[in-house]
C-alpha cells in the first residue's frame, strides 16, 4: 500500500506547510475579525474552539483531502459495521456497541451484539443496585461499604478516571479503591484501613491471567480469608470481570459472580464493558447509563458529521499537522477540573498505546512521525510548574484546555479564578507578548529578551456546562475517535499493543532467577550485574 507520505494530498500540504508556517496568530486574528467565533464547533455537548491553531482554510482543507484519500469515511463505516480491522488479532473493534441503544443492530459474525450488551448492563445494574442498597451483604452479614478494583492497564485507567471525575454524583458511603501495581504497596495501602467484612474486590480482567492482576487477586483472597476464615465468603466478597469463564472458575470464582464482554472490546476502550462496573458501583446504573449515552452522542457525531464539522476528525487531524510538519512531538492536555486529575493518565494510555506504532497495516515501516506524546495535569497546578517551558521553551507543544462553565463547588470566586486562569493561558500561549509590548513597559533593556513571549503556540479550547456523566462520556469518545482518525491516515493499527510483549515475557524469564540457588545468568552484563546486586542484597 502507499505511504501516505506518497500521496499527494501530503505533498500538498507540506508545500502549503512551507507557505504558512511563518504565519503568526496574531496576524491570522487580525486578517479575520470573525475567527474566534468562525473556528468553532459544537457537538455532543462539547463545544470546541479551534481557532488558536496554525492553520488557515486552506489548510484546513488540505487536511480534509487528506483524510478522504486515506479512506477516513470508509475505515469509520467498517468499525461500525463491526468488520475486523484490528488485523494483527483478528478482531472486529467494536467500543461503540457497549454504547448502542437497545434495538439497534450491530453483526459480528453474523450475530447481533446489542442484546448482548444489554443483557450484561441488565445483569451489572440488578447487582450495583443489590450492592448498593444494602441488600447483598457480607459473609458475616454486614452491607458492603468497600469496593476495590484491581485491575491494570485499560482494566484500571477508565475506571479510575471515571470514578474520579464523576465522584459529585457517586455515593459517598462506597469508599472505592483501585489496586494496579504488582508492588506489594499498592495492595497494602488500599487496604490498610478497610475491614474485610465490608469489602467486595472487583477482579477486573479482560484475559484472567495478566500478572499483576493475579497476583493482587491472589492477596485479597488471602487477605480476606486472614479475617473470615472460611473459603465459603469469596464467593460475597468477590466477583469477576472478563472474557475467561475458564480462568475465572480456576481462580475459585463462581461464574455466576461474573460479568463477561467480547474479544472486539479492547482494554484501553473497555471502561463502558462490564470493566465499568466500580463505575457503575459508584454512581449507579441510571449514572452510568447517563455516561454510556453521552458516549453514543459523540459516536454518532462521528459516524455522521461531515469531516469538516466533525470534531473528532478535526481534533486528529489538527495533531497530525503538528506532529508532521512542525515536529510537535508532544501533546500537554490541561484539564482545568480537579475532577479530571487523572484525564491525562487515562488519556496517555489511549493514545500512546494505540498509536506508537511504527509499521503501517502491511508491516511497511512508516517514514513519518506517528503518535504524539499525551501528558499533562489538572490546572492551575500546571501553570506553577511546567507552563514555562510551553511559554518561553523552544519547543512546540500543542494544548487542549478542557473547561466547564459551571463548577460543582461554586465557593466563592474560585470558578472565576480558574476559568479566567484557563482563558488567559491559551491568550498568552496564542498572541505572546513582544519585545516592543515589554519595552514599553519600562522594563530594562537587558531584561527584555527574557520577558518576551513569542506566541504562536496553539491550542484548543473544549468547553461544556458542567462535568456530567453524559458529558464524560461524549469528552471520552472524543479523543477516542480522534485516535482512530490519525490511525488511519498513518495507516496503523491503533487496536493492537505488541510492543508490551517483550518486556512481560522477560520478567518471567528473570522472576525465577531472583531467588533460591545461584542461576546461570545468559542476560547481557548489566542485566546479569543487576540481578547479582539484588540477589546479593535479599541474600539469596
Ligand atoms: C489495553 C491493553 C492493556 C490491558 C492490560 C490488562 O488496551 O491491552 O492495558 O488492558 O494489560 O489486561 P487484562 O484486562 O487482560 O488483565
Amino acid at each position: 500500500m502507499t505511504l501516505v507520505t506518497q500521496r499527494p494530498e501530503w505533498g500538498q500540504l507540506a508545500a502549503h506547510y512551507g507557505a504558512v508556517k511563518e504565519l503568526h496568530l496574531r496576524e491570522l486574528f487580525a486578517q479575520d475579525a470573525t475567527r474566534g467565533e468562525r473556528l468553532t464547533l459544537t457537538a455532543a455537548g462539547l463545544f470546541l474552539d479551534y481557532s488558536k491553531h496554525r492553520i488557515t482554510d486552506e489548510t484546513l482543507g488540505l487536511l480534509l483531502n487528506l483524510a478522504d484519500a486515506c479512506g477516513l469515511r470508509a475505515a469509520i463505516d467498517a468499525m461500525f459495521a463491526g468488520q475486523t480491522i484490528n488485523t494483527t488479532e483478528g478482531r472486529a473493534v467494536l467500543h461503540v456497541a457497549l454504547r448502542t441503544p437497545r434495538g439497534a443492530t450491530i453483526l459480528v459474525d453474523g450475530e447481533n451484539v446489542v442484546p448482548q450488551v444489554h443483557a450484561v448492563l441488565e445483569r451489572m445494574a440488578a447487582f450495583s443496585n443489590q450492592v448498593r442498597s444494602g441488600e447483598w451483604k457480607g459473609f458475616t452479614g454486614k452491607p458492603i461499604r468497600n469496593v476495590v478494583n484491581i485491575g491494570i492497564g485499560g482494566s484500571d485507567l477508565g475506571p479510575v478516571m471515571a470514578y474520579e471525575a464523576l465522584r459529585q454524583v457517586s455515593d459517598r458511603n462506597l469508599t472505592l479503591r483501585f489496586v494496579s501495581n504488582i508492588d506489594g504497596t499498592d495492595f497494602a495501602e488500599a487496604t490498610r484501613d478497610l475491614d474485610p467484612q465490608e469489602t467486595l474486590f472487583l477482579v477486573a480482567s479482560k484475559t484472567f491471567t495478566t500478572l499483576e492482576t493475579m497476583t493482587n487477586a491472589r492477596t485479597a483472597r488471602a487477605w480476606l480469608l486472614a479475617a473470615l476464615a472460611d473459603e465459603a465468603s469469596v464467593a460475597r466478597h468477590f466477583v469477576a470481570i472478563s472474557t475467561n469463564a475458564k480462568e475465572v472458575s480456576a481462580f475459585g470464582i463462581d461464574t455466576n459472580n461474573m460479568f463477561g464482554f467480547w474479544d472486539w472490546v479492547g482494554g484501553r476502550y473497555s471502561m463502558d464493558s462490564a470493566i465499568g462496573l466500580s463505575t457503575m458501583l459508584a454512581i449507579g446504573p441510571e449514572g452510568f447509563g447517563r455516561m454510556l449515552a453521552g458516549f453514543h452522542a459523540m459516536d454518532e457525531h462521528f459516524r455522521t458529521a461531515p469531516f469538516g464539522q466533525n470534531m473528532p476528525v478535526l481534533l486528529g487531524l489538527l495533531n497530525l499537522w503538528y506532529g508532521e510538519f512542525f515536529d510537535a512531538d508532544t501533546v500537554a492536555v490541561l484539564p482545568y477540573d480537579q475532577y479530571l486529575k487523572r484525564f491525562p493518565a487515562y488519556l496517555q494510555q489511549l493514545t500512546m498505546e494505540s498509536n506508537g506504532k511504527r509499521v503501517t497495516h502491511s508491516g511497511e515501516p512508516v517514514d513519518y512521525q506517528t503518535g504524539a506524546i499525551f501528558w499533562g495535569e489538572p490546572g492551575t497546578n500546571g501553570q506553577h510548574s511546567f507552563y514555562q517551558l510551553i511559554h518561553q521553551g523552544t519547543k512546540l507543544i500543542p494544548c487542549d484546555f478542557i473547561g466547564f462553565l459551571h463548577s460543582h463547588n461554586p465557593l466563592g470566586a474560585h470558578h472565576d479564578m480558574l476559568m479566567a486562569n484557563m482563558f488567559a493561558q491559551a491568550e498568552a500561549l496564542a498572541f505572546g507578548k513582544t519585545a516592543q509590548e515589554v519595552a514599553a513597559e519600562g522594563t530594562k533593556a537587558e531584561l527584555v529578551p527574557h520577558r518576551t513571549f513569542p506566541g504562536n503556540r496553539p491550542s484548543n479550547t473544549i468547553l461544556a456546562e458542567r462535568l456530567t456523566p453524559e458529558v464524560l462520556g461524549a469528552l471520552v469518545a472524543l479523543y477516542e475517535h480522534s485516535v482512530f482518525t490519525q490511525s488511519v491516515v498513518w495507516d496503523i493499527n491503533a487496536f493492537d499493543q505488541w510492543g508490551v510483549e517483550l518486556g512481560k515475557v522477560l520478567a518471567q524469564r528473570i522472576i525465577p532467577e531472583l531467588s533460591g540457588p545461584e542461576p546461570e545468568l545468559r542476560h547481557d552484563s548489566s542485566t546479569n550485574s543487576l540481578i547479582r546486586r539484588y540477589r546479593a542484597a535479599r541474600g539469596g
